[in-house]
């Protein structure tokens, strides 16, 4: 079982700034929880973050075939990018959405998600519970599916 977390635009950001929303833990010591769940799950996990649109595009195409799950934290994307959307239809990989925030508590901007219909579900408002939430539904989906 392998499972891809990918991280969009500012999260690299994550425990310098913003702490009242997003809390003071880095994109690393978030990476190093999900590993402590994914030891017990006995999933592989790799963890990606870019600024870029066309990166995570890409990342989204090479995940076919390779990974079992994608679970994405695509940041301000989920709200803009029809490219992401495409690229998580077309690679046929199940992807979990999830959000350190509670989107929908957030400015109405937020509320939509161009990426949501095309994924296997949400996860959002958790802080770094909802990264452990989001392999715990990605791992439990891909074995309730086989
Ligand atoms: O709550 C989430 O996880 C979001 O995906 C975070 C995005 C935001 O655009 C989404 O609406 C919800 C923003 C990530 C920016 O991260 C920062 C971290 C520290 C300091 C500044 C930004």
């Amino acid at each position: 079982m392998k499972v891809l977390f990918l991280n969009g635009p500012n999260l690299n950001l994550l425990g310098t700034r913003e702490p009242g929303i997003y809390g003071n833990l880095t994109l690393a010591d978030i990476e190093s929880k999900v590993r402590v769940e994914a030891a017990k799950l006995k999933a592989e996990v790799e963890f990606r973050q870019s600024n870029i649109e066309g990166e995570l595009v890409t990342w989204i195409q090479q995940a076919r075939g390779v990974f079992n799950a994608i679970v994405l934290n695509a940041a301000a994307y989920t709200h803009t990018s029809i490219a992401i959307r495409d690229a998580i239809a077309a690679a046929g990989v199940p992807t979990v959405e999830i959000h350190l925030s509670n989107v929908h508590a957030r400015e109405s901007f937020r509320h939509d998600s161009l990426i949501a219909p095309v994924c296997r579900g949400v996860i959002g408002g958790f802080g770094v519970n909802s990264y452990v939430l989001g392999l715990i539904a990605a791992v439990s989906d891909i074995e309730c599916g086989k």
